[in-house]
């Protein structure tokens, strides 16, 4: 059997229903409107991650050969990030439990070739907020370990309108994607998938 998860781990099957998920992709096709999805390079090798991204919020995640950061600005139009869309800030202030809104929403699309290595989402200010995620389109093999790189980790199916929130213990626990289900969904033109994570 597998340890249990992290303490403040948790998932929330099926929170967004199909309606909810059409106005969602809505929304991100606005956002990429304004503020197209990049390849970020990765810090000192400059290896470009295989998934595609973007932000909107007041602040966005941000990859190059210098380092992660979060920053006000879109790295290639120079343009402010979108604002969040009012369903995000709802559902953050829905399970957060967080006294203050979400900052930046991280955009993250996957291809069907694209993947996501384990890491922790270590960048933020605001270690007591959890990171809270969205994914719309194909299921993804989502993968989920703990405080230490070398802790076991156990496999998950996130499905389209599931919505996981890293909080407590969990908040700086290891997770990644080891790939995506194409065809598993038809609420993208294509087959992909969407992640969005807020974060403060
Ligand atoms: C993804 N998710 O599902 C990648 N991070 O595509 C994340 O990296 C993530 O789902 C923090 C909290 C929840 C997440
Ligand atoms: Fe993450």
């Amino acid at each position: 059997m597998h340890a249990p998860p992290p303490e403040g781990f948790r998932y929330l099957a099926g929170y967004f229903d199909p309606a909810a998920q059409r106005a969602l992709v809505e929304a991100v096709r606005g956002i990429v409107k304004e503020a197209p999805l990049y390849r970020p390079s990765m810090p000192r090798t400059g290896q470009k991650l295989t998934v595609r991204m973007t932000n909107c919020g007041a602040l966005g995640w941000v990859s190059d050969v210098t380092g992660y950061r979060y920053q006000p600005l879109h790295p290639v139009t120079g343009g402010p990030w979108p604002a969040m869309p009012q369903a995000l800030t709802d559902l953050w202030a829905e399970v957060s439990d967080f006294p203050h809104p979400p900052e930046a929403c991280l955009v993250n699309y996957y291809a069907p070739d694209a993947r996501l290595g384990l890491h922790v989402d270590a960048d933020e200010g605001e270690k007591r907020a959890p990171v809270v995620s969205v994914s719309l389109g194909d299921t993804a093999v989502f993968r989920l370990g703990g405080l230490s790189r070398r802790d076991p980790t156990r496999s998950m199916r996130l499905v389209s309108g599931d919505v996981v929130v890293l909080g407590g213990t969990a908040r700086l626990a290891y997770h990644g994607v080891d790939r995506i289900l194409p065809g598993t969904s038809t609420l993208l033109k294509e087959p992909g998938r969407i992640n969005l994570t807020m974060r403060r």
